[in-house]
């Protein structure tokens, strides 16, 4: 529908600025204490058994994955130590509690570190048993420019910049609204060790 206007779907919530500098290089360190536990891996996609750009690790009692033959999935222990995943950073449960008091406990976290040219293309969040609790997001490290539509591959889109701090949430009618990072901008945060951008997805699963 060229010119069609774009309008963010009921239950889509962008939080700029929700943690401090502070609350920021807390989380950092204890997502980096996570990382040390489990180390990031490159997921695969299923049927073409394509690296993804962005590496990815989990906290909490499941963790998302994805390789060629098993699809995209939960998993209960990392894919390369076979251990349990960490639990889930403690200010990332605080955000989750603050932004969606009356959801039930996130089940998995899903850790998303992008370097150098990662990106995500346009897809659903639909791999969970329950789409009634919201999906919570937490953005560090340098900006991105995410991109979000509607519930239908050709609806309209928008790309709106997250920068280090905000949170955003898929709700309601959004929670299955198609979104993605078109690119991070390098060179906008220090606070990632090495640089690059780590999101945090906080997730109901069952
Ligand atoms: C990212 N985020 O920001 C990718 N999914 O790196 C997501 O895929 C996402 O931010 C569901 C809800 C919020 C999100
Ligand atoms: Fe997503």
């Amino acid at each position: 529908m060229p010119g069609a206007e774009f309008a963010p779907l009921p239950g889509f919530r962008l939080l700029p600025g929700f943690l401090d500098a502070a609350q920021q290089r807390e989380l950092m360190q204890q997502v980096q204490a996570v990382l040390e536990q489990a180390p990031v891996y490159h997921a695969t996609m299923p049927k073409s058994g394509q690296p993804m750009s962005v590496a990815m690790s989990n906290a909490g009692a499941l963790g998302w994955y994805t390789d060629q033959d098993g699809g995209y999935r939960y998993i209960a222990q990392h894919p390369e130590t076979a251990q349990p995943w960490p639990a889930i950073p403690p200010v990332a449960l605080d955000v989750w509690r603050a932004v969606v008091p009356d959801a039930p406990a996130p089940e998995a976290c899903l850790i998303n570190h992008y370097r150098d040219t990662a990106k995500m293309g346009l897809h659903q969040d639909r791999d969970e048993a329950d789409f009634s609790a919201p999906v919570v997001s937490i953005s560090l490290g340098d900006e991105a420019m995410f991109r979000l539509g509607g519930t239908s591959r050709k609806a309209p889109t928008r790309s709106f910049r997250l920068s280090s701090g905000d949170v955003l949430v898929l709700g309601g009618e959004a929670r299955l609204a198609f979104h993605g990072i078109d690119r991070v901008i390098a060179g906008t945060s220090r606070l990632v060790p090495g640089g690059g951008r780590i999101n945090l997805t906080l997730r109901r699963v069952t």
